[in-house]
């Protein structure tokens, strides 16, 4: 007999992407980043899994699997202040780990692949970041509008969009955090936005940078007004070019309360403004503490940055090589209201 509890998606009413529960102060005026060490015995450990998996642990339960023993292998070899760091941001004390060392670097990777998959030796490197998601407290999981519903996603320039600054192309230029857009599949409603992103090198030759911003930092620039506007649901959101729908999202707000956080979606190349003075001030507020708090990381291979995504805005600073390649995956907080659809596929969640 089947375990699984099937709730009809009519009755899930209280599921909101957005809980509106505010109990954290708001402007937590200090850094909320983390620079470790795992260290060249953690490096040459999780090089040696990653070797002796195949594609198969990239999704189901497997993946699951792969990823607890990856955080097992950083918790058992990372040095303390490491340890202690991954802990912090499990508990939601640190927003961004920016892990050296997560594994070697590669010494025999295919060249970067325009067209198509990467070969299954270089997909299996995505457990890294699994590893690392699971020892930061949070689920690996794939959404399912995106990537076709696979963890591993590989971020490098296609050779039929090498102009375009667009996460389908070159690259993507704009400050974003990841599911600004987040319409919930045929059901209509908001997903929730994946609780983190890490981002790990395995090529950069030329040391291009990924810049981001740290939600608090950027409050404690903002207007108190310019925070209340961005909380009104009047905001439009076109999906990203690397989005597998079309159709544009309204009422949504920029900042909203969840899991007892301000958070935020946004993507400032697909925001749709209204047409008031107020919003535009505000967004205009928003991208200017975006810039004033921005900072940057250059994920060289071996090199992860893991963010929780809706308290820290990302986005790729600079296109000069079109080998760079990094490979991407989701991070879910286990408190959040995400719907999975699948009961063989844990990891996937609807969207
Ligand atoms: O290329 C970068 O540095 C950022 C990539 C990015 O925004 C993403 O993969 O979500
Ligand atoms: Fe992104």
């Amino acid at each position: 007999m089947s375990p699984t509890v099937t709730i009809p998606i009519a009755d899930i009413t209280n599921l909101q992407a957005n809980d509106n529960a505010a109990f954290n102060s708001v402007a937590i005026n200090c850094s909320a980043v983390a620079e470790i060490d795992l260290g060249p015995d953690t490096a040459r450990v999780v090089s040696a899994m990653i070797a002796s998996y195949s594609i198969d642990d990239l999704s189901g339960p497997r993946l699951l699997f792969a990823a607890r023993e990856i955080s097992r292998a950083l918790q058992m070899n990372a040095p303390g202040a490491a340890r202690d760091a991954m802990q912090a941001c499990a508990h939601g004390e640190l927003d961004v780990v920016i892990a050296k060392n997560l594994f070697a670097a590669p010494a025999d990777l295919e060249p970067t692949p325009k067209e198509g998959e990467p070969s299954p030796a270089a997909r299996v490197y995505a457990l890294a970041n699994a590893g690392l998601t699971v020892a930061c407290g949070q689920l690996p999981v794939a959404v399912s509008n995106e990537n076709n519903g696979v963890y591993d996603r590989h971020v490098r320039v296609r050779a039929a969009n090498v102009a375009e600054a667009s996460s389908f192309g070159g690259g993507e230029i704009g400050p974003h955090t990841e599911h600004a857009f987040r319409y919930d599949g045929a059901h209509g409603r908001f997903s929730p936005q994946v609780d983190g992103i890490c981002l790990t090198g395995l090529r950069n030759d030329d040391a291009e940078a990924t810049g981001f911003a740290v939600l608090r930092d950027v409050l404690s620039r903002l207007n108190p007004g310019s925070i209340k506007m961005l909380q009104l649901p009047i905001f439009g959101m076109v999906p990203p070019d690397s989005s597998e729908a079309t159709e544009a999202a309204a009422k949504m707000s920029v900042l909203y309360w969840r899991h007892g956080e301000l958070s935020c979606a946004y993507r400032a190349d697909k925001i749709i403004v209204p047409d008031s003075a107020d919003a535009k001030n505000a967004v205009a507020d928003l991208n200017a503490a975006i810039a004033r708090v921005a900072r940057s990381v250059t994920l060289l291979p071996g090199v992860a940055w893991f963010a929780r995504n809706p308290r820290c805005l990302h986005w790729r600073d600079e296109i000069k090589n079109h080998t760079r390649w990094l490979v991407r995956g989701f991070g879910l907080a286990p408190e959040s209201p995400a719907v999975f659809a699948d009961p063989h596929r844990p990891e996937l969640i609807q969207y």
